[in-house]
């Protein structure tokens, strides 16, 4: 039985941090970091169910062309990963009444809706990115037992590559769902390597008033290839995502908007319309799919 400590509850029987119950949530699920950004998603819905929100948890679900959907914001960050996904696996696999672990597992589909920076000048602010591995340099998943899920052999060539100071932690591979890749799969959306920081200045490398550990670690990224697969963009979310849910027995598939260039410094005249377009191209894939 796993203790009252270990798994809270509300007194109203929903879980601690995001306020849900087990019939809140649709097994398609969108992460967005931006709670603002959810209700741009579930505009487009037919109908809204349940709509909660705690901190910068926020949730609805609802309706999308006859597909029950859970979109749901993260907030910024790893660490909020790890709330969000434990306690969304929770939901539909612990008996709350038991506390116990249930006998048949489901497996959720977790698409994450994000904005990013990319680090290659050949992909320019307002394109997409599909993340077909996460490399996390944050160190929450290492927290688990992940050595038969993440990729030794790329961990190893990008430390070697970066001379990382293992000091940092050793940065973590993680691969999405190839169902889910397959389901969103777009020839126009650059596919790659998502590193994932656990910070948004000295963690990936933006210089204000502190020095930083490593100030050639972008460039280093840059040209970074392992295979056919290069580092297409820089965020905090998807290498966590990745690996909570392979660990957790879900599957999850990342997509970026790009709104910063960090090679060429551009940024994007109009971050909204980008993210707009992302967000009515995977709706309508999710709805297929
Ligand atoms: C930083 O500004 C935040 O924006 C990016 C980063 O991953 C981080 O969460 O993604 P979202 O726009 O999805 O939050």
């Amino acid at each position: 039985m796993i203790q009252s400590s270990e798994l809270i509850l509300n007194p109203d029987g929903s879980v601690y941090h995001l306020n849900l119950k087990p019939e809140h949530i649709a097994h398609d699920i969108i992460f967005v970091g931006d709670q603002n950004r959810v209700e741009k998603i579930t505009q487009f819905f037919d109908s809204i169910e349940f709509s909660t929100q705690k901190r910068e948890f926020k949730t609805q679900t609802g309706i999308f062309k006859d597909k029950r959907i859970t979109v749901m914001s993260t907030g910024i960050g790893p660490d909020n990963i790890d709330i969000v996904i434990n306690e969304l696996d929770a939901l539909v696999n612990i008996d709350f009444k038991t506390r116990q672990p249930k006998e048949k597992l489901t497996s959720l589909n977790i698409i994450r809706i994000g904005t990013s920076g990319s680090l290659q000048a050949d992909i320019p602010v307002d394109s997409f990115v599909m993340s077909k591995f996460g490399l996390g340099l944050d160190n929450m998943l290492r927290s688990y037992l992940i050595d038969e899920v993440s990729n030794l052999e790329m961990e190893d060539a990008f430390v070697k590559h970066t001379n990382w100071d293992l000091k940092k932690g050793k940065p973590y591979v993680i691969a999405c769902s190839e169902k889910l890749e397959k389901m969103i799969e777009s020839y126009t959306m650059h596919k790659g390597i998502t590193a994932t920081a656990g910070g948004f200045y000295g963690p990936q490398g933006r210089v204000l008033r502190l020095n930083i550990q490593d100030e050639a670690l972008n460039s280093k990224m840059d040209n970074f290839t392992f295979g056919d697969n290069q580092i297409t963009n820089l965020e905090m979310e998807t290498a966590a995502i990745y690996g909570l849910s392979v660990l957790l027995g879900h599957n999850a598939l990342s997509l970026n908007a790009i709104i910063a260039n960090r090679a060429s410094g551009t940024f994007s005249k109009d971050p909204y319309k980008a993210v707009d377009e992302l967000i009515a191209y995977t709706l309508e894939k999710i709805a297929l799919g």
